[in-house]
């Protein structure tokens, strides 16, 4: 038999890969690659760094355990050719080999540059998902317009996830309506469960500090889960601990309870230590032996067999480009807050400074903080993309592009949402307690110490007024406003441009 190479990337890390599946144990050779190039497109947090270095050493040796060949090359390897297609020509020069094996990349750029690359590549479907990339295509052939929901019915279907014969369990295909409750101020969530570094996850810490200490964001302490056993217990602790309060208290944010009801197995997911559909099935049979009531079940299942492949299918269909988009015309400068510039709005020093230490923020304070603060204050919503992929563990193009270019900053102008996520102070009032700690005041509309968002929200609807006046889910907004008085809206209007004059202008805000 001729030697192939089999390249396993860094977020490729599960043993059933269609990579691995096709490969021949007995003859072929695992490339595996810690490299400058992957590690420099944005500056990562270092916890990311370390969480796939870390994976991506510990599932190396699981493979080899199993019989396979690997060639791993370490970041500080002195013939490190520096990127993933200059170690394949490495590798493929020491082992005399020319063809390729490569589950398709979940990111364009590395799509292009395989494409590239003078070897013979074979592009495998990555069949980690409950739709492939045909699925999404077809269903979203000849429709107006793409909206997860009715999506998410077919994956329901598809999966026969919380369904009873042909109809959605309990008669209802979401339970939103029961979601999203105001968070008591006594709310006491579980912490996920901290996994004490071991050898191997120590050295890359050792190493990660030695090089990617200037990146935004602290490295320790940390507590990721770096292999699938860890990520298991991740989930186990989940399921036992806080979904039965996922859907309750899926919008709330609370000072000081960075996690919450969530999750938090967004990174195992997305580097593959955790296979979706047996999360979900995981979840199903929670709430069929009746530990987990039917809106937090149906809930968590949606943002996995609805929103996650959602997004993806909107990744791949949109093409390389969709990254560019800017349907709004947004074009300031993020400002220095979001790398840790001080700011007197508490809600997004709450979100930046968790986003620092753990390299994680839950989906609202993603979407309502510092999605919609960037929104409103009218960003350049590349610069909001690149902040995004670079700052969370779980961030990969192929599931940050659309819900921040299209879900957050409406700027693929409405391929993922049918209206922008945007609100003033009072909504972020009613599900956090931010406010009380702010040196603003949420009630003040316009004056000394008026909260940003209030100025904010409608200086973003007056500017695109044209683009958004007869959305029929904005009506009641622009109701509201053009009821105001001239000389009230002139104010704030004015106000808010002094605001963003002064953010630019490097004032603290
Ligand atoms: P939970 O709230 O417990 O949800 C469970 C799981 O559902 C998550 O682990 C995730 O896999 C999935 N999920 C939930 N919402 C979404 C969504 N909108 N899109 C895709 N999957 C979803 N998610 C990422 O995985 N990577 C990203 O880079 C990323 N960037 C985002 C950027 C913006 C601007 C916004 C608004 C959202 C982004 N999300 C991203 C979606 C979501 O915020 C995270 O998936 C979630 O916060 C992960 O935390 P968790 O595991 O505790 O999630
Ligand atoms: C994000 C990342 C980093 C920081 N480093 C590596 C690496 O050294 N080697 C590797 O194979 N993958 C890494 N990754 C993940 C890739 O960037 C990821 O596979 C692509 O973005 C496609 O999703
Ligand atoms: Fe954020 Fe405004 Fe509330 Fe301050 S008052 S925490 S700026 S929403």
């Amino acid at each position: 038999m001729v030697t192939r190479l089999v390249l396993v990337l860094g977020d490729q890390l599960s043993l059933g890969l269609s990579a691995l599946a096709q490969a021949d144990k007995a003859d072929d050779v695992i490339v595996m690659a810690e490299v400058a190039d992957e590690a420099a497109y944005v500056p990562h947090h270092p916890k990311k760094i370390a969480l796939i270095l870390s994976a991506m050493r510990k599932f190396a040796a699981r493979l080899e355990s199993e019989g396979w060949t690997v060639a791993y090359t370490r970041l500080d390897h002195p013939d490190n050719a520096g990127s993933i297609p200059g170690e394949l020509l490495r590798r493929a020069a020491e082992v005399g080999a020319s063809e390729v094996l490569v589950t398709t990349p979940g990111e364009w750029r590395l799509i292009n540059v395989l494409s590239d690359c003078p070897l013979q590549v074979q592009f495998l479907a990555d069949d980690r998902f409950v739709a492939t990339r045909a699925d999404f295509e077809g269903w979203a052939e000849g429709r107006k317009q793409l909206r997860m929901e009715f999506f998410y019915r077919e994956m329901r279907r598809k999966t026969g996830l919380m369904m009873e014969g042909d109809k959605p369990a309990g008669g209802k295909w979401n339970y939103d309506a029961e979601n999203r409750k105001s968070p008591p101020k006594d709310l006491r969530p579980p912490e996920p469960p901290k996994f004490e570094p071991d050898a191997i996850t120590s050295e890359v810490l050792e190493l990660v500090e030695a090089r990617f200490s200037g990146n935004f964001g602290r490295l320790r302490p940390f507590w990721f889960a770096t292999d699938a056993e860890q990520a298991e217990a991740a989930l186990d602790h989940f399921i036992d601990h806080a979904l039965p309060n996922f859907g309750d208290y899926q919008d709330a944010m609370l000072s000081g309870q960075r996690f919450l009801f969530h999750a938090v197995i967004s990174p195992c997911l997305n580097i593959g230590l955790l296979d979706p559909l047996t999360v979900c099935q995981r979840v199903q049979a929670a709430w069929k032996a009746g530990h987990v009531p039917i809106n937090a079940a149906e809930g968590f299942i949606r943002q996995i067999i609805g929103w996650r492949e959602f997004v993806r299918g909107i990744y791949f269909l949109e093409g390389p480009d969709y990254v560019n988009r800017n349907a709004l015309g947004h074009d300031r400068a993020l400002p220095a807050l979001y790398w840790g510039g001080e700011t007197r709005m508490n809600c997004l020093s709450e979100a930046v400074e968790q986003t620092r230490d753990e390299a994680y923020a839950h989906h609202i304070q993603r979407l309502m903080v510092t999605g919609n603060f960037a929104l409103l204050a009218g960003i350049d919503p590349h610069q909001v993309h690149e902040w995004y992929l670079a700052v969370y563990a779980d961030a990969f193009e192929w599931v940050e592009a659309p819900n921040t270019v299209g879900m957050s900053q409406f700027a693929d102008g409405g391929v993922v949402g049918s209206k922008p996520y945007v609100s003033s102070g009072a909504y972020i009032n009613r599900m956090s307690d931010y406010c009380k700690s702010c040196a603003y005041s949420v009630t003040a509309k316009t004056g000394e110490g008026a909260c940003p968002f209030n100025l904010l929200y409608w200086h973003f609807l007056e500017r695109h007024r044209d683009r958004f006046k007869d959305n029929p889910r904005m009506g009641n907004m622009y109701r509201t406003w053009d009821r105001m008085d001239d000389g009230k809206r002139a104010t704030i209007v004015k106000e808010a441009q002094i605001f963003l004059d002064r953010m630019s202008d490097g004032a603290l805000v």
